[in-house]
């Protein structure tokens, strides 16, 4: 079953960088994190099974899981280096996006190939929730999943297109989500192909 719509405080935002943005936060974003040490693999804490994502980190933090479990740290997991800081863009978005003065701590980036996904799960490792997360989408097309509180809500489904930014606040913010799967091909953006996503979080309360 379908629901008849998304949690309150999704928000799809179609088209809202120009091209010229776009290649500019894809050149900004990956000379930052190849400065940093370069994307790495992360793995699932019980399991060891490794992600089909690549995970590179921009800002004061860094998202990243292991077998010690998922977590923020200030460093690379393989270089040690601090995280590169975020591109001025990045932060203009989230001032006109966010609606919370706080700036935001962390911009994940996920690289998704062609037979890259990410399950079905929800952002909970910040110590607050009461800013949105926003993701910007550049790349391939990507089939795009959201359903409610419970893992065994109903979902709805939405290609994200580069250029697109979803914003998660309200009941939205801690629900689950993921991604189905990439429509390979669909865009010649990203040098080496494929889909980057820039998630941008607040982490600590002040
Ligand atoms: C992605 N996005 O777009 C995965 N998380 O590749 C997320 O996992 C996500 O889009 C929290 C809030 C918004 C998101
Ligand atoms: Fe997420």
């Amino acid at each position: 079953m379908t629901p008849a719509a998304p949690p309150q405080g999704f928000r799809h935002l179609a088209g809202h960088l120009d091209a010229a943005l776009q290649a500019r936060l894809v050149r900004e974003v990956l000379a930052g994190v190849a400065a940093s040490g370069g994307f790495f693999r992360p793995h699932m804490p019980r399991t060891g099974r490794p992600f089909s994502v690549l995970m590179g980190n921009l800002g004061p933090l860094g998202w990243v899981s292991d077998r010690h479990g998922y977590r923020y740290q200030e460093r690379h997991p393989l270089t040690g280096r601090p995280w590169s800081p975020m591109p001025d863009a990045l932060l203009a978005l989230w001032r006109e996006l966010a609606g919370d003065p706080r700036p935001p701590e962390c911009c994940l980036v996920n690289w998704y190939r062609a037979d890259s996904r990410l399950g079905l799960h929800r952002d909970e490792d910040e110590e607050v929730f009461d800013a949105p997360i926003l993701t910007i989408s550049l790349g391939d097309d990507a089939i795009f999943r959201i359903g409610g509180l419970r893992r065994r809500d109903p979902t709805w489904r939405v290609r994200l297109k580069s250029g697109d930014v979803v914003v998660m606040g309200g009941t939205s913010r801690l629900a689950y989500h993921g991604i189905d799967r990439i429509l390979p091909d669909t865009s010649t953006l990203v040098p080496d192909g494929g889909r980057l996503a820039l998630t941008l979080r607040r982490v600590r309360a002040a």
